[in-house]
């Protein structure tokens, strides 16, 4: 039977050997809602990079450049880390470089692995039917915040933990810790999510409506993944 284990912050990802797995990489608050969402309104491609200066001078290829830090938008940039700068028709046919504190930090630490897919709850089935179908372990890469565990990416890893447990076996306890914290809170995560440090750092900086948005399940069907340094949708 093919395997399921979660990574629960980047700062761990030497414990496993990536390099045959399919790597599902989630920040659900916001880096890789954001990514889904602007595929699903038909961005080109996303380059995912860590270094904020390096982002920058993808300005001078052409590219839009994107990107926060601590929860706001980089100076200078074009565009933040809320998926509602990701969906009118001027994203049609972009292309993105991208940075983030943390989302973007995960995908670099994740390259090595056999194939590196980008989750959310906004896309959890499409990836769950992708992965049911795939030959691969799993391996699921939760972003954390700056190398320590958060609660939401945790819950994600649960959900797809929980689509999947009945094909797929845990390779250790890290599933079944998440899928027993997505139990306890998938009748409502937001209230569950209520004292979490993201959803009060958000909070705190008036970003409320993204935290609700991106714990809605299947609002899209694309699965970006990375090929040669960018991400593409599948
Ligand atoms: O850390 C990240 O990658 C971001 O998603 C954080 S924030 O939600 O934009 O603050």
């Amino acid at each position: 039977m093919k395997t399921i284990d979660v990574c629960l912050s980047p700062e761990l990802i030497h414990l496993y050997d990536v390099s045959d797995k399919t790597v599902v990489v989630v920040d659900i608050l916001r880096a890789t809602s954001c990514m889904v969402t602007a595929f699903a309104h038909g961005v080109e491609s996303i380059v995912p990079i860590a270094d904020e200066e390096e982002c920058e001078r993808m300005k001078l290829q052409g590219y839009v450049i994107s990107g926060e830090r601590n929860g706001q938008k980089i100076p200078g940039f074009d565009k933040g880390n809320s998926p509602f700068e990701y969906m009118d028709e001027h994203i049609n046919g972009l292309k993105i470089a991208f940075t983030t504190t943390n989302g973007t930090q995960a995908i670099e630490k994740s390259k090595g692995a056999k194939q590196i897919l980008i989750g959310s709850f906004l896309n959890l089935s499409a990836i769950s039917r992708y992965l049911l179908m795939s030959d691969d372990n799993i391996l699921i890469v939760c972003a954390g915040w700056k190398g320590k565990i958060n609660l939401e990416d945790s819950l994600f890893a649960g959900a797809l933990v929980d689509k999947l447990r009945k094909h797929i076996e845990p390779d250790c306890d890290a599933p079944l810790v998440a899928q027993e914290l997505y139990l306890a809170a998938k009748d409502d995560m937001l209230k569950f999510l209520s004292a979490s440090s993201h959803v009060k750092r958000l909070n705190r900086l008036n970003i409320h409506k993204d935290i609700s948005f991106c714990l809605t399940p299947d609002q899209y069907h694309v699965i970006p993944s990375l090929k040669k340094g960018e991400l593409r949708l599948l």
